[in-house]
């Protein structure tokens, strides 16, 4: 039944946030369930980055902090580049702190994340005070986070316990959680959105901790929407078609789920 809802039905369902709506509904008009993991260390690179993978993907993910050269106008022209090329922005900060301290590290500092990245994650560990401080700025922008639920890292402490706790606190929040980060799917409601980090065509990890499954299986098997993919793209010398390599695996494991 909601198993075989494909994204463009979930993207109408009543109970969806909107900017799941929204990233739904592109993901089946770019037919793509790509977010790229954009860890690169130079603006320059970044946009450019941006700029050639931006028809393939539904989402391009940054971790601004690792910018040698940020600037505000950095931001300003990745919007631009989300605009043109129609995907959204996650910034990966990962917030993990008191509501209050969230709340500052989202809106200000030097990265002002809240004015230009539509999707943010953060860890449940702190309780629900985490989401309240984030929701304050967040809400009224429009924003959406994903909480982290499961990591794809050797030894991660979530244990089946934490991980049904965190789907309750996403429950709780519905005007801005909207998903999670996970290996798989996690919640039975088609509203939310899965997103999964840990994924190249080739198996094996890093050497620092890293697990890596393939599309197919986080997509058919795992139950996940949307594959995220840093390295399995960035190291090949041709991104691009590496991109299209994996926007292509990353469909058709979903056509495949929606026929099964
Ligand atoms: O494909 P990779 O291994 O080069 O990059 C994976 C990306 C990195 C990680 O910071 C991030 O995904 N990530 C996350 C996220 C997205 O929250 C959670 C996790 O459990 N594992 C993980 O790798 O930018």
């Amino acid at each position: 039944a909601e198993e075989s809802l494909g994204y463009g039905e979930r993207a109408a369902l009543p109970g969806t946030h909107p900017l799941a709506a929204r990233l739904f509904t592109l993901m089946e008009e770019k037919t793509s369930n790509l977010c790229v993991s954009a860890d690169v260390s130079s603006a320059d690179e970044l946009l450019k980055l941006a700029d050639a993978v931006g028809p393939l993907v539904c989402a391009l993910k940054t971790h601004v902090d690792v910018l040698c050269d940020f600037s505000p106008a950095v931001s300003v022209r990745l919007g631009e580049l989300a605009r043109k090329h129609n995907f959204l922005i996650f910034e990966d900060r990962k917030f993990a702190d008191i509501g209050n301290t969230v709340k500052h590290q989202y809106e200000g500092g030097v990265y002002k994340i809240s004015s230009w990245a539509h999707i943010v994650n953060a860890h449940a560990l702190p309780g629900p005070g985490v989401v309240e401080g984030l929701q304050v700025v967040g809400k009224p922008l429009g924003r959406g986070c994903l909480l982290i639920a499961q990591m794809s890292s050797q030894g991660c402490l979530a244990t089946a316990e934490y991980t049904q706790a965190v789907v309750k606190m996403a429950e709780d929040y519905p005007d801005f959680v909207f998903g999670f980060i996970s290996t798989s799917k996690i919640s039975s409601k088609p509203e939310h959105v899965h997103m999964t980090p840990g994924v190249q065509l080739q198996s094996g990890g890093d050497g620092l901790g890293q697990q890596y499954t393939s599309p197919v299986e986080v997509i058919c098997s795992k139950g996940s929407d949307v594959i995220i993919v840093g390295r399995g793209i960035l190291a090949s010398p041709d991104r691009l078609k590496a991109a299209e390599e994996y926007r292509v695996a990353g469909w058709e494991a979903y056509l495949r789920r929606l026929s099964a």
